[in-house]
């Protein structure tokens, strides 16, 4: 995991700045507001309300149909297709029947007999997933073997992992995680092709200037056309573009505080969204394509990030799903200008409903609940440590899964994957702050014992 540093925890600031990434290197610093971290919201808002703390935000990648382009199973809320195979049974995957008029359609889905692994038990839903790392596969291997059956690279497929330096990609790490999952019969997820952050600095200069429209866009085509050919047959869903849609559903541009901007839009412009979806598809055209975002419970955002595929899918641009980053909060905010006062099940499930509405497959991709609550101020002495992260505590945060599990059971057959954001609590981003802010978001604890909150989710 990389490190993030500088958090300032008392911080007021406001919002937005979840999900900023720090670009190019791994320092995020969150700086009382301006959040520039990774990506997501959760973090940050989790500690301090506001970004501030290192959010992560979480993005949400959902996948797409298979074939045809998204889109078919659109018209009636209908059908998804199941999306890789995996975890949903045929059932899931018919689906079908406009449920919910808009919605997508839903049949939920039923536990897989009595089995007390995680992945079996939702066997008949979709496949559960588990963010890794270079090490964690193997320090977790245990708990990974036996309870999930998908893994994504928490940051080893990310553009400056494979290509730090022009035109030498370096797949090494990356590959051993993936013959893991494939010796031992799991599906892989590939994060992600084009993002804003974690970019090397190569990457957006030439000759010591800008990097011109079209040397961008051609450096561009190579990345993806390099990373999806090498992966063909052993990745199924991509995460395409991550991190597009500003909170107020307008697309993340320039006059952002560094870390924050997208450099591909002020280049480019939106048209770089498009053009990458046609180069992965054409570099693996069975590969599912997802748009990965967070704070989907954001009504404006999920209406921005709505309007932005149905964009893409009326011009035929090849998206399959939405990736729903899922990097949430033991409860929601209650300052009404922070991003987790929108944090209610009820948003999400409005979000699930609008994007199944146009055919497209909807995964869960980064999940984690942390003890922060967003808008309250943490200091080094309210900091969460095993020792106060009480019974009670423990049995709040199980009760926040289990809502949540119980919307994403209840559209069993929109959503093709669910995906925790790591395995277990001694290995979280949350916790990468320099400043020593712990957190606990995981179904497992820092022993790798199954907490309260794995039985609520366990439990249906
Ligand atoms: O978990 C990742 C962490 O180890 C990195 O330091 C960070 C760098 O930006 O990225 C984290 O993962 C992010 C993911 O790639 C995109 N959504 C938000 C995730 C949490 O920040």
């Amino acid at each position: 995991m990389g490190l993030l540093t500088g958090l300032l925890w008392s911080c007021t600031s406001s919002t937005s700045g979840p999900d900023a990434a720090a670009s190019g290197t791994e320092s995020t610093v969150q700086t009382g507001g301006s959040s520039t971290s990774a990506g997501g919201d959760a973090g940050g808002d989790a500690a301090g309300g506001s970004a501030a703390q290192g959010g992560a935000g979480a993005a949400d990648p959902s996948g797409g149909t298979g074939g045809s382009g998204a889109g078919d199973s659109a018209a009636g809320g209908g059908n998804q297709t199941n999306a890789g195979g995996s975890g949903g049974t045929d059932d899931a995957t018919s689906g079908g029947t406009g449920g919910e008029g808009t919605g997508g359609a839903d049949t939920g889905c039923t536990p897989n007999g009595d089995s007390q692994n995680l992945a079996e038990r939702y066997a008949n839903c979709f496949p559960i997933g588990a963010a890794v790392d270079s090490q964690s596969y193997t320090t977790h291997a245990a708990l990974l073997k036996a309870h999930f059956n998908s893994v994504t690279a928490e940051n080893e497929m990310k553009f400056e992992s494979l290509q730090r330096t022009e035109g030498n990609f370096s797949y090494d790490a990356a590959d051993r995680i993936v013959n893991f999952a494939v010796a031992n019969n799991m599906k892989v997820r590939g994060h992600a092709l084009v993002w804003h952050s974690q970019n090397p600095s190569w990457l957006f200069s030439s000759g010591g200037g800008a990097v011109s429209k079209q040397v961008l866009l051609s450096r561009m085509k190579n990345h993806i056309s390099n990373v999806v050919r090498h992966f063909k047959g052993k990745i199924y869903a991509w995460d395409v573009v991550n991190e597009a849609i500003m909170e107020d559903g307008s697309y993340r541009g320039g006059n952002l505080p560094d870390g924050q901007n997208s450099r591909w839009y002020e280049i480019l412009g939106e048209s770089y969204i498009a053009e990458a979806f046609k180069y992965a598809h054409e570099a693996d055209p069975d590969a599912k394509l997802f748009y990965n975002d967070f704070y989907n419970y954001i009504p404006a955002k999920q209406q921005g990030i709505y309007n932005m595929l149905k964009g893409l899918l009326d011009q035929g641009v090849p998206v399959h799903g939405v990736g729903l980053q899922a990097h949430f909060n033991i409860e929601p905010s209650t300052v009404t200008t922070n991003q987790a006062y929108h944090q209610h099940v009820a948003n999400l499930e409005e979000a699930i409903k609008l994007y199944s509405s146009l055919g497209l497959e909807v995964q869960v991709t980064e999940l984690d609940i942390s003890l922060y609550i967003p808008g309250v101020t943490y200091n080094p002495s309210t900091f969460y440590t095993t020792a106060t992260f009480t019974d009670d505590l423990k049995a709040k945060q199980a009760a926040r899964y289990r809502e949540f599990f119980e919307l994403f059971r209840k559209y069993g057959s929109a959503i093709t994957g669910v995906t925790f954001w790591g395995i277990a609590d001694d290995n979280t981003w949350l916790s990468e702050f320099s400043s020593g802010r712990k957190d606990f978001p995981l179904l497992f604890d820092v022993d790798h014992r199954p907490k309260p909150a794995f039985d609520a989710v366990m439990d249906f």
